[in-house]
């Protein structure tokens, strides 16, 4: 029976490491997952657990973190074998190359793919012919054809939160995290969905990428983790979007309430959502939802961005929201190749107009997982020699004649949005060198809206800033100098 331990810098419950998690101790595997932030000792930690497989999940960006801890564990524990997985090597397998810490990737869904390698690992079998594994074949990545994506999400064990709730910061929080869904109505350009959507799923006739738990699942589910952590105040859920599939939030509306009800935040697509459901939210316990609007131009979203919101819909659905007394936070994306900076102060003027509670704001990040980060390598359009760290919410990694301007208005945006005259003020504001002030400004509308708005508390999210704060603003590959920004739970990392 194999030893895994997962490995992460994020003070966050990652849901994919839950599921493998259970699913590998399904199998009659060991698993446990190491938070950089929670232990003091990092590398004594996993070292101490013995384990024979390390598992990292990686968003690109944040592949490199562990390699040093990698090396000094593989002196150390000679027969340890190292995967990667999560978005990142899906889309690209240059982790391969550092052939004494990788060892293989994994491409999309792992359940089965993790189970299969840590089994051929322990029993000394070749893995090059596992399904969506990544290895490295005379010198060069080979990336291996996937399975298809689950088809029912309920056939899986309830996701382990143990190897995250023993961690005493992350059960005392009030907020608990919870996904019931897989893929997205939507194919942003911006967005890996789109391409995980014609990639990750193999072609087979009648298979789906978006998938939903079935309440009944998600009910039981939940009270199963709330037997163990009674003291959880509220539900997070993650998921791209929890309107995903019709006719659940109106089942959920009637289960809910009677079988856990707790007070729940989540993401929703405004291009699928009725009044039926806005009314449908507030029976089931909905305090606060957030939605991509992105750009202020309505030719950006549709055109560029492929969002599928309309001015008209943009502008009705927060009416709606009010009306039901659910409040509604914005994400918004500055530095986009699509937009100007002209643009880019219409989205907050946009966001004036629909009052949102809360406006997230982030830099456009040219990612090659997505249709529009593509064409940006394509076009010489990325400053490939930046190191902007992990974060979208730090730096721009774009060439533009206008970029310092553009980052000092993502750190300034609610400014512009929330104080009368605030528009004038930014126009000269963002003119002045980058500096610590306008990070700051960043960083307390987003506790303030986060942490009271979303109803996340104010002390869990100032104890999480506290954790990381000596990391403000970081680079890629050492996980000292990791942003603040990203150990933030924005509670929707959906929309971006
Ligand atoms: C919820 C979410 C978050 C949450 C939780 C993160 C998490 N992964 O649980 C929070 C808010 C913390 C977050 C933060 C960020 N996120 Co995020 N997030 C998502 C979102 C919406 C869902 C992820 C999810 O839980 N899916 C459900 C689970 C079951 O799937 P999964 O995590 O992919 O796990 C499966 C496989 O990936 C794999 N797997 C997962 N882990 C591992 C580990 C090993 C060892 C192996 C072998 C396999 C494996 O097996 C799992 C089960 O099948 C996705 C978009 C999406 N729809 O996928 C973006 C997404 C993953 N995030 C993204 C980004 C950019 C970020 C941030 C960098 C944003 C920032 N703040 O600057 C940070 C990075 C933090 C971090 N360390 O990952 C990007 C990644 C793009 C890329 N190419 O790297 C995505 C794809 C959205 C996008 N823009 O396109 N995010
Ligand atoms: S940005 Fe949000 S709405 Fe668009 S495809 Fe990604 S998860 Fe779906």
């Amino acid at each position: 029976m194999a030893r895994v331990a997962f490995i992460v810098t994020t003070c966050h419950e990652f849901e994919g490491i839950k599921v493998l998690s259970s699913i590998l101790k399904k199998h009659g595997h060991h698993a446990d997952c190491f938070l950089h932030s929670e232990e003091k000792d990092f590398h004594k930690a996993v070292l101490d657990w013995q384990p024979d497989v390390v598992g990292i999940y990686a968003t690109t960006g944040q592949e490199a973190w562990p390699y040093e801890y990698i090396r000094r564990w593989k002196k150390e524990l000679k027969h340890l074998k190292v995967v990667m997985g999560g978005p990142h090597p899906s889309h690209d397998l240059e982790p391969l190359l550092h052939e004494d810490v990788v060892d293989a990737t994994v491409k999309g869904e792992a359940e089965y793919a993790v189970i299969d390698l840590v089994e051929a690992w322990a029993a000394g079998r070749p893995i090059d012919d596992i399904p969506n594994v990544g290895v490295l074949k005379d010198g060069k990545p080979v990336q291996n054809p996937i399975r298809p994506v689950i088809q029912d999400l309920d056939s899986l064990p309830f996701p382990d939160v143990d190897v995250f709730y023993k961690y005493p910061f992350l059960r005392a929080k009030r907020v608990m995290q919870v996904h019931v869904s897989r893929g997205c109505q939507n194919s942003c350009t911006y967005c890996s969905v789109g391409l995980m959507k014609k990639d990750w799923v193999s072609g087979r006739r009648g298979e789906k990428f978006n998938r939903q738990k079935s309440v009944d699942y998600v009910c039981e589910e939940m009270n199963d983790i709330l037997a163990r952590y009674p003291d959880f105040k509220m539900v997070n859920f993650g998921d791209a979007a929890l309107n995903m599939t019709r006719g659940w939030i109106e089942e959920f509306a009637e289960k809910w309430p009677k079988r856990v009800g707790l007070p729940f935040a989540c993401n929703i697509n405004i291009n699928y959502l009725k009044e039926s459901d806005i009314v449908a939210l507030k029976k089931a316990g909905c305090v606060s939802v957030q939605f991509g609007l992105e750009s202020g131009s309505e030719k950006v979203r549709l055109e560029v961005y492929k969002k599928g919101y309309t001015d008209d819909i943009v502008y009705t659905i927060p009416r709606l929201l009010r009306k039901h007394k659910i409040t509604y936070r914005t994400n918004n994306i500055m530095g986009s190749p699509a937009e100007t900076l002209e643009d880019m102060f219409e989205t907050a003027r946009v966001n004036k107009r629909i009052k949102p509670n809360g406006c997230t704001v982030l830099i456009y990040r040219p990612f090659r997982s997505t249709v529009l980060g593509q064409q940006d390598f394509q076009l010489g359009r990325v400053d490939e020699q930046k190191d902007i760290g992990p974060s979208i919410q730090n730096d721009s990694m774009m060439k533009r004649e206008d970029v310092r301007e553009v980052v000092n208005l993502q750190k300034l945006f609610n400014v512009a949005v929330y104080m009368p005259g605030g528009e004038a003020l930014v126009r000269q504001l963002i003119r002045l060198p980058r500096n610590k002030a306008f990070d700051f400004t960043l960083l307390s509308f987003l506790w303030y809206q986060h942490a009271v708005v979303s109803g996340y508390g104010m002390l869990d999210d100032f104890k999480l800033g506290l954790k990381n704060v000596g990391q403000i603003f970081g680079k890629s590959g050492v996980q000292k100098r990791r942003s603040f920004l990203d150990t933030i739970e924005t509670g929707n990392e959906a929309s971006f």
